[in-house]
């Protein structure tokens, strides 16, 4: 299989997938000057067939992942560290992974190339929608929404109930007591609008 994207979120899936024992044939980059990323080779964009790869997009940025899952014709594979905790209903999709530490509880949802990253906690009956970002430590309790393409801010702890729209930027440390529109940016404890993405 391949990582599409060879910088830092790269390395922490390279992690996962050694542990699960998938063979990786090589990272493809959009940048020539990167050659190699933790010993194996990086191909580039422009020379690379991508047509029936298996693959994952290993690049941070949520509006990036899309416009790639959008357009390549890869078969996208989930990675899952050995050491996070999934209770058996949780539904994951493709393209997605889940990082070191994390716990998912009973009948949550995760959508198509999402990072539920390293020890993040997302308790029971959540959905999270496709391309959103969990960042590490992060807190969800139970049955909170995130809509597509969100950024949930290292540390950040979501109140139970609560939905957050698309495309928002939760803060690294705030705290979610109230519903949250699309687009929205919000920081502090509790957490306030500060602007809009879009
Ligand atoms: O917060 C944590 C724990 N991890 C962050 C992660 C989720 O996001 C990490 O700290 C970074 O902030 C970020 O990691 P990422 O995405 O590895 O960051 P960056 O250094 O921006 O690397 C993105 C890579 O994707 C670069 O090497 C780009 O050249 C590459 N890239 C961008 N667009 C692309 C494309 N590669 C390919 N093949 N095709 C593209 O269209």
């Amino acid at each position: 299989m391949i990582l599409i994207g060879a910088s830092g979120h790269a390395k922490v899936i390279l992690d996962i997938l050694e542990r699960n024992n998938r063979k990786i044939k090589c990272l493809v980059d959009a940048n020539p000057n990167i050659k190699q990323l933790c010993g194996y080779k990086v191909e580039h964009d422009a020379d690379f067939d991508f047509t029936n790869q298996q693959a994952i997009l290993s690049i941070g940025s949520n509006a990036i992942r899309k416009k790639l899952a959008e357009h390549l014709p890869c078969n996208f594979v989930i990675g899952i560290h050995p050491q996070s905790v999934l209770d058996s209903t949780v539904n994951v999709k493709e393209g997605t992974v889940i990082m070191a530490g994390v716990v998912i509880n009973r009948d949550t949802q995760v959508g198509k190339h999402v990072i539920i990253n390293t020890s993040s906690s997302i308790d029971h009956d959540c959905v999270i929608e496709d391309y959103v970002h969990i960042s590490p430590n992060a807190t969800l309790c139970g049955t909170v929404h995130v809509g597509e393409g969100t950024q949930i801010g290292a540390g950040a702890v979501v109140s139970p109930n609560i939905k957050i729209g698309k495309w928002a930027v939760i803060g690294a440390g705030a705290v979610v007591i109230r519903d949250i529109p699309d687009f929205a940016v919000v920081v502090g404890s509790p957490g306030k609008i500060i602007k809009y993405t879009n």
